[in-house]
Parts: C-alpha cells; sequence; structure tokens
C-alpha cells in the first residue's frame, strides 16, 4: 500500500516535473532557489533542520469553474491529505476584474506537514456576480462549464477509494497519480477566439477560467530562504520580476506570515479556433513563476496589527507620491509598532509557538511563575516558532492582477453575491477549516503539555483555562 503522504510527495513531485517542462523559466527559478536555500542552510543551523521539508515544499494554484468542478477538486486533493483551509474572497482585494473566491487545500496534522507540505491555491469563478457579468453571459458562461470535464471519472473513482483506505496499491497508485497530473496539463484543445475574447475584456481571469475546456496548474512556488537575494539573482539572470516583494517589509526583526514575489507570464503558443472555423497557432500569456518565503503564523490579534501596519503604510506610501518605495516607508512603522523579538511575539500574544519546557531551566526549588513572559524570560520554557502555512489575501489579488494583460471592467454600482467560508463549505461538501483554530490548537496542546511536565500549576490555570 502506497500511505497517504507518498501519494501526495509523489504528485508535487511529479506536478513540478511536468511544470519545468511546460514553462522553463519556471525550471530556472528552481534552480535559483535552491542555491539560495544551499547558502542560507551553511550559514544557519537552525535552518538546517528543515532543510529537507523547505527543498521539496511548493504550492500550486488552480482555477476552476463551478461548485461541481470545486467538489471534485476537492476529492482529488482528499486522497493526497489535503483539506481545505481558509476562505478568501479576492473580489474586493484586487483592483483589477479578480471574480473569484478561494480556499488552500493542504495538510492539516504537523507530522503530515513535516513529511510533504504540499498546498494548492484553489479559485472558483463567481459566475452569478452581476459586477462583471449579466444575465445572459452568466447562462451561457453556465451552459459551457456544464458541458466540460476537468476530471475524469477513473479518477474521482480512484481519488474515493484512496481517501477511504488511506493509500492505494502499486498499481493504482500509479494510474491515480498519471490522471491527476494529466488532470493540471495544458490542454492542445483549441480554444475559441471569440468566446475567449469576449470573456477576457470582462475579465483576464474570466477567460483563462471559462474559456477553454480544461484546467491547468496556473503557477508552483518553492520556498525559499532569502526571497531578497533570490529577487535580485533572477534579475541579474535576466528574468523580469514583478515590481515587489509582496508582503512584510524585510526588517530587523522576526519574519512573519508570508513574502511572495513573481516572474511574469510569459508567452505560451496556443492553438485558436476562428470564428471562421479556421484554426491557428496564436500565445496567450497566463502561467507564471512564483517564490515565496514563509514566516511565523500571527494569532488574531497579531494578524490585525500586521493589517493596521499595510494600511499605514499604504496611507504614506500614497502620500510620498512615488517618492519612496513600499519597502522604505514600511520599514519604519514596523520597528515603531512591531515586536522586535520573537520572544516579545509569543509573549504578546501575537504569534503562535509550540512550548516546550527548557533543558536548562532552575532547578534550585524556585516555583515557575504563573504568566507566559516570566516562564520565558526566566528560562522555563522555549519557544519554537509554528510556521504560517496559509496565504494572504492580498498578496493574492497582486499576485493575480500583476500578471493580467488587461484590467477588465467592474459595474460598481451592482453589489456582489455574498460569499463566504459557509458557503464554500457548502459548495465543496466539506467544511473549511479556520486556520487560527488549528495554529491555536497546536500551540495550547504543547503548552499544556509543557506546563504538565514543569508542574507548573499557577501557569496552568491562568494559561490553559479549559
Ligand atoms: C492564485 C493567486 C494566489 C498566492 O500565492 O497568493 C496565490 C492564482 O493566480 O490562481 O497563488
Ligand atoms: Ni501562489
Amino acid at each position: 500500500m502506497i500511505p497517504t503522504w507518498r501519494l501526495r510527495a509523489a504528485f508535487a513531485r511529479r506536478l513540478s516535473a511536468m511544470y519545468g517542462a511546460e514553462v522553463p523559466a519556471y525550471t530556472t527559478l528552481l534552480e535559483v532557489t535552491g542555491e539560495v536555500n544551499d547558502e542560507v542552510a551553511r550559514r544557519d543551523p537552525d535552518v538546517r533542520r528543515d532543510a529537507r521539508r523547505v527543498a521539496a515544499e511548493r504550492h500550486g494554484a488552480i482555477r476552476v469553474g463551478t461548485p461541481g468542478e470545486l467538489r471534485q477538486a476537492a476529492q482529488v486533493f482528499a486522497a493526497l491529505g489535503m483539506r481545505p483551509v481558509g476562505f478568501y474572497d479576492l473580489r474586493d482585494a484586487a483592483t483589477s476584474a479578480v471574480p473569484v473566491v478561494s480556499t488552500a487545500f493542504r495538510p492539516v496534522e504537523p507530522d503530515e506537514l513535516d513529511r510533504n507540505p504540499f498546498r494548492v491555491f484553489t479559485s472558483m469563478l463567481t459566475t452569478a456576480d452581476r459586477r462583471f457579468f449579466d444575465a445572459g453571459l452568466q447562462a451561457r458562461l453556465e451552459t459551457f462549464l456544464a458541458g466540460r470535464t476537468l476530471f475524469p471519472p477513473e479518477l474521482l473513482a480512484l481519488a474515493e477509494r484512496a481517501e477511504r483506505e488511506h493509500g492505494l496499491v502499486p498499481d493504482q497508485a500509479e494510474r491515480f497519480l498519471t490522471l491527476a497530473v494529466a488532470a493540471f496539463e495544458l490542454s492542445p484543445e483549441p480554444v475559441d477566439r471569440a468566446w475567449y475574447r469576449e470573456l477576457a475584456r470582462i475579465s483576464a481571469v474570466a477567460a483563462d477560467i471559462g474559456g477553454v475546456t480544461s484546467t491547468h496548474i496556473n503557477h508552483l512556488t518553492p520556498r525559499v530562504l532569502d526571497i531578497d537575494v533570490l529577487y535580485r539573482r533572477m534579475a541579474d539572470r535576466g528574468i523580469t520580476m514583478i515590481d515587489e516583494i509582496q508582503g512584510p517589509p524585510r526588517w530587523d526583526g522576526p519574519g512573519v506570515l508570508l513574502r511572495q514575489t513573481s516572474f511574469r507570464a510569459l508567452d505560451e503558443p496556443r492553438t485558436f479556433r476562428e470564428p471562421d472555423g479556421s484554426l491557428t497557432t496564436g500565445a496567450l500569456r497566463v502561467r507564471f513563476g512564483e517564490v515565496e518565503a514563509r514566516g511565523i503564523a500571527l494569532s488574531r490579534t497579531g494578524r490585525a496589527r500586521y493589517d493596521a501596519l499595510t494600511a499605514e503604510t499604504d496611507r504614506r506610501l500614497a502620500a510620498e507620491d512615488g517618492a519612496a518605495t513600499r519597502q522604505d516607508v514600511a520599514r519604519p512603522l514596523w520597528e515603531a509598532g512591531f515586536p522586535r523579538s520573537e520572544r516579545a511575539l509569543a509573549a504578546g500574544g501575537l504569534g503562535y509557538f509550540t512550548y516546550a519546557p527548557a533543558a536548562a531551566r532552575p532547578r534550585d526549588g524556585r516555583r515557575p511563575p504563573a504568566d507566559l513572559a516570566g516562564l520565558l524570560e526566566h528560562g522555563w520554557l522555549t519557544a519554537r516558532p509554528i510556521v504560517y502555512e496559509d496565504f494572504l489575501p492580498r498578496s493574492a489579488a497582486g499576485i493575480f492582477t500583476s500578471n493580467l494583460t488587461g484590467h477588465g471592467t467592474r459595474d460598481t454600482a451592482r453589489s456582489g453575491t455574498h460569499y463566504d467560508g459557509h458557503r464554500l463549505a457548502e459548495a465543496i461538501g466539506r467544511p473549511v477549516l479556520d486556520p487560527f483554530q488549528i495554529y491555536a490548537a497546536q500551540q495550547d496542546a504543547s503548552l499544556r503539555r509543557a506546563l504538565d511536565a514543569l508542574g507548573a500549576d499557577d501557569a496552568r490555570r491562568n494559561l490553559c483555562p479549559s
């Protein structure tokens, strides 16, 4: 039996090989990422511990058209031990027309993340949203989508079995992986020129999703340990990067959440069916390569602080009117408004950590203090950061938009169809998990164990009330 995590690792590996063959610049990105990661790991023993996980770490992005397609994608990912986590509404987060709502499929348990953390950011077109599609176009779009098959029945049957039995026997695993990777390859099927163009006028994303008869991996993203060095090296190799690194600035304090950047989408040859029925060769520019640096997961309080700093950076940047970069404006704000050390982040309840009794804790009969700050400061507990495993809506919207050719159109006088995590869960037919709850549960369990081991009864009552 090939267990779930081996299926996931093999899928990620094969998808990466397939995408490298389709988009050669992605292979360059992997090379440079590998170089940078080796250099950082040589310097930093802390990082070396995670090097194996980081070297294999990728996220992908796919886009589907309907709740039915999303449900099927969820079935394929369930076979790989990946569950929907988080709800992202990109319709309002983007300045251009991005008519989608999204979730991320990923492993949830810490040991599963350690084995292979592969995740896929998955977006669904909101065809009923009147800001983008009128009733006539909605109906034609839905008819078009209802007529296509993204995932063949044999793939879905194998996925159901893999989910039920927590793995597959080797022959079936091979068949499942072949079909699953093929479902995300770029299709040679001709693109209907007039239909694609009609959708692209409204939104390039809508055309990429609903203008073709299949889905494809949109990008794959390796994890890099120094994204600023990587950004410069890619530029040195002559690859055009987007203007900035998205997310928190580089600064002299703990790295948190997620910093991402990408190279611009490249022309890819595609076959078109012209209005007169003839076949021609043209190009579409939708797929790209992205890279990311992952930092510490933030609690709701920490996230609110991050969002406030981001909003303040926006305000000041607008006031500077082009005289300063985002990085220049953000850094001093962070230095004034964000904890400068991991310990302060932990003690302030802004970030998530796993806690353990310190090996060198006081053994002179003193009682451990009742508060987290005291336990850390006086050497009773050690705190190890929990890595942020999710995404940022604003960066996601930025990634979408920076790679679109046109801005599209949106009728802002109309209101959008309402979507939230519950509605998305109904569409998927599976619960959409709350990322904050996942991190908090992991942190709380470690803290409880550590305090019990220390016999820190006061702290236990104070910090773990339940
Ligand atoms: C997904 C964009 C979001 C990220 O890393 O934030 C994303 C897409 O372009 O389909 O992948
Ligand atoms: Ni991405």
